[in-house]
């Protein structure tokens, strides 16, 4: 019974470190006319750290291949976008980012998780 109990909570604490906590640090850097596709797949954005220049567009290509409802929109709530992704077809989003500073993007419950870096 103990044991049982001892499973769960690290079952717990993985879920938790998965969607939650866990961040690859591979930064990806978009050039100008560049078009980075990210896929959305197991809990993670991949590539799930863009860095851009302030002032300089940027086209994200979202590839949902992620089933689960979860990964149904993205959102960038600092910015005001929010975007319908449908399973397998591959959705555009072109944003030109005024300012420098951080910006999450993320599915609507915040599960899935991003980080666009603006540089100045
Ligand atoms: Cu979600």
């Amino acid at each position: 019974m103990l044991l049982v109990n001892i499973a769960g909570l690290l079952l717990i604490g993985f879920i938790i470190w998965w969607f939650w906590l866990y961040r690859p640090a591979t930064a990806i850097t978009v050039a100008p006319g560049q078009v980075i596709e990210i896929r959305v797949k197991d809990g993670i954005y991949e590539p799930s750290l863009i860095e851009a220049v302030a002032g300089k567009g940027i086209s994200l290509k979202f590839l949902r291949e992620d089933e689960s409802a979860c990964a149904g929109q993205v959102l960038f709530p600092e910015l005001g976008v929010q975007k319908e992704l449908p399973l397998g077809k591959p959705v555009v989003i072109r944003l030109v980012p005024e300012s420098p500073g951080t910006f999450t993007f993320q599915c609507q419950m915040g599960m899935y998780r991003g980080e666009l870096h603006v540089k100045s």
